[in-house]
């Protein structure tokens, strides 16, 4: 009974392939994909339960970001330490995005821009500025 147990867990290892079978290698979650949101004059994201959501966007050239502060604690929104220059002053510290506080920024430049909460530096997010097709 015990070696036909086994033999089913085999084949069901095999079946959800290799990655998801029991070595003792850290599990690699890829970063979901950026939401596009080309299209768009304005774009919301929230800061919510401690994270940005969407954390990741694709925004046209000269879109207005608008971040919110869904919780009920202070967080920053900074430029993060290695990012692109964002083209302008860009961020708002946690005295200008306490709880219901909204920060807004127009990328007027292309580029991949990292921002973060220095505060909660598990916090960050990504906006990939492209110019219009
Ligand atoms: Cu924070």
């Amino acid at each position: 009974m015990k070696r036909s147990v086994a033999v089913v867990a085999l084949v069901a290892c095999a079946l959800a392939g290799a990655a998801s079978c029991g070595s003792s290698r850290p599990k690699v979650t890829p970063a979901p994909p950026p939401t596009d949101l080309r299209g768009h004059k304005q774009v919301a994201i929230d800061a919510v339960l401690d994270q940005f959501t969407p954390a990741a966007v694709i925004v046209d050239v000269g879109t207005k970001v608008t971040w919110t502060n869904k919780d009920a604690i202070a967080h920053n929104v900074e430029k993060s330490a290695d990012a692109l220059d964002f083209g302008a002053k860009f961020g708002a510290d946690a005295s200008r995005f306490g709880p219901a506080q909204t920060y807004s920024f127009t990328f007027a430049k292309a580029g991949t821009f990292f921002y973060t909460c220095t505060i909660h530096t598990l916090m960050s997010g990504k906006v990939e500025v492209v110019a219009k097709a």
